[in-house]
């Protein structure tokens, strides 16, 4: 079959290679959780609120669902976005998913009405899954549906609220026929599309295929230990790329373990179920790390049943790092991935210094990384440059985006990854910053264009840009740096510009956290932004408050 129109295969020789390495094992997600519920039905599976269900009970769900979804005229290939919160429902409506061969788009709780559209509208999403018991959701699918017709059907999880809308469905209604089993689609098909962090104005959607994600996945799964005794709790949103997949609950049900899903992250939930369920493993980003830590420290829950707590999506601090240990009673894993692909751990037996100070090393042997100066010359080991990658899981093009394409994936296939590293000499990588115009607050990625763009719609901004400040607890916050102009009162003020950004429909944590004025953006030769200068310029007012903005740029 030719391949899903805008997803960019893997060149043939290396798809071989791959292969014949026994990297690609032609599974589908969908027979990797027929395997397990072969392999251990009575084991419990997933537990999330008050659905607690065995693999051959989840298995049997998935099935029913999957043949619903088909019933109803999804079809293999066809887009479908998922933005629901941690329910068993979610792993349930997923992996029905993949089994009728359609491709989840997978959103975040967070993402808002111009989010969820912009996935929908980019991908063609014939469906969009919400949260049934949440208006809001619920709302905003109906909203999505309204603004790009190939939506046809708005499928709720929960209790659903009625609805006269004929596009509404409940999943139950779903699960309603007689199950059949359905053939799964070919393992180097594009699985799902997960999203990307992003640097430029729109959020680029990252096309995954079985193949590449599942040999992640297994070996991930080996890497951090995992078996049928882990017991793995999800508090960061499953739907993103590290608790998905590094190893992530994909991992846990290859492993034949349990995954449990919180309803949040606060130690207030998470504590009692990880002394309720004896978890074993958790992923966690360094601002919930630190939450979680103090909490501990002076907190009376057993967390003995710990075996590994994994800190990624952002900087671990060598000092979150030491105290992780000291007060969850674990070790810590540093995790260093991208849901384009490449994946570092640092080891179960690696030594102290190298888990305290590195971000780790890659998943495969076959993971190529360079890093190279702004030339693409390569740097010595040691020394701080670029990293670039490529391998048998890193993605060799964004979905529909050619231009782009051509832009961040150099002539021979290297990933440029936006991030700014130094490799040890024993292969271990530690990242010391990031080139792209990304703010990473504290695990959540936000586009600084993305933002500027929303920022620029407004009436009186003439220009505006949007960087990262130092924070203690999140590691970045952002801060707009705003140009107004005309002269009619009132100016809005750095409050009206948050609730214009919030307005606009995106999720909360792109709302800048600050807002500043000033009379002209640094800039540089060819007149574009001077966004070094003006991160030097924010970061020094952040230091000194009283200047005047506009005298230091
Ligand atoms: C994970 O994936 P994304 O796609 O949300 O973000 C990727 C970016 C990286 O390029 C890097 O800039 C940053 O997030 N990052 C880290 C980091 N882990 C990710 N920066 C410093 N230290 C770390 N440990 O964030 C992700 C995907 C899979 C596993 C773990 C994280």
């Amino acid at each position: 079959m030719s391949p899903l129109p805008g997803f960019t295969p893997f060149p043939p020789e290396r798809a071989r290679r791959y292969r014949e390495l026994g990297y690609w094992r032609s599974e589908s997600h969908g027979a990797l959780l027929r395997a397990s519920a072969t392999t251990w039905p009575d084991r419990l599976a997933v537990i999330g609120g008050a659905d607690r269900w065995t693999y051959a009970e989840l298995d049997a769900r998935v099935d029913a669902t999957a043949t619903g979804l088909v019933d109803n005229g999804v079809r293999a290939r066809d887009r479908v976005v998922v933005a629901l919160p941690n329910t068993a429902e979610f792993v349930e409506v997923v992996f029905a998913l993949f089994r009728s061969g359609a491709l989840p788009v997978f959103a975040l709780p967070a993402h808002r009405e111009t989010e969820l559209t912009h996935f929908a509208a980019l991908g063609e999403a014939v469906a969009v899954v919400v949260d049934g018991t949440d208006p809001a959701a619920v709302d905003r699918a109906v909203a999505v549906a309204d603004r790009v017709p190939s939506v046809r059907r708005i499928v709720l999880t929960g209790a659903t609220v009625g609805s006269s809308d004929p596009r509404v469905t409940g999943l139950a209604d779903l699960r309603a026929a007689p199950p059949r089993r359905l053939p799964e689609p070919d393992a180097d098909e594009v699985a799902f599309l997960q999203l990307s962090g992003g640097s430029t104005g729109i959020p680029k959607l990252i096309p995954r295929t079985h193949d590449d994600y599942l040999y992640s996945v297994r070996e991930s799964a080996r890497i951090c230990g995992l078996g049928p005794d882990t017991v793995q709790l999800v508090v960061l949103p499953v739907a993103h790329n590290f608790p998905m997949s590094s190893p992530g609950i994909l991992g846990a049900l290859h492993a034949g373990g349990t995954v449990v899903l919180a309803p949040d992250p606060s130690p207030t939930t998470c504590f009692p179920l990880i002394e309720a369920e004896r978890v074993t493993d958790v992923a966690l980003v360094p601002p919930l790390a630190l939450v979680w830590t103090a909490a501990a420290a002076s907190g009376t829950r057993d967390l003995s049943s710990l075996r590994l707590v994994q800190v990624g999506g952002a900087k671990c601090t060598p000092e979150l790092a030491a105290r992780i240990p000291q007060t969850l009673g674990a070790p810590l894993q540093q995790v260093f991935g991208m849901a384009e692909g490449l994946v570092n751990y640092t080891r179960l037996d690696d030594p102290d210094d190298v888990v305290r100070l590195t971000q780790g090393r890659p998943i495969s042997p076959d993971d190529e990384v360079r890093v190279v100066d702004d030339e693409d010359r390569d740097v010595p080991d040691g020394a701080e440059g670029h990293l670039l990658t490529r391998g048998p899981y890193t993605i060799c093009g964004y979905y529909r985006a050619d231009e782009h394409n051509a832009r961040v994936f150099t002539p021979d296939g290297f990933y440029r990854t936006g991030d700014r590293v130094r490799r040890l000499a024993d292969g271990n990588l530690v990242v010391e910053g990031r080139a792209k115009d990304q703010i990473n607050r504290g695990g959540d990625k936000i586009a600084a264009e993305e933002i500027e763009d929303h920022l620029i719609a407004h009436p009186r901004v003439h220009d505006a840009a949007v960087v990262a400040v130092h924070d203690a607890f999140l590691g970045e916050r952002s801060c707009a740096v705003v140009v107004l102009r005309g002269t009619e009162d009132p100016a809005p003020s750095a409050a009206d510009l948050r609730a214009f950004v919030r307005g606009r429909g995106v999720a909360d944590f792109k709302v800048p956290d600050r807002v500043e004025f000033v009379d002209a953006l640094p800039a540089t030769g060819v007149g574009k932004t001077h966004r070094s200068d003006l991160r030097a310029a924010v970061a020094g007012w952040f230091r000194a408050p009283a200047v005047d903005h506009a005298e230091v740029i």
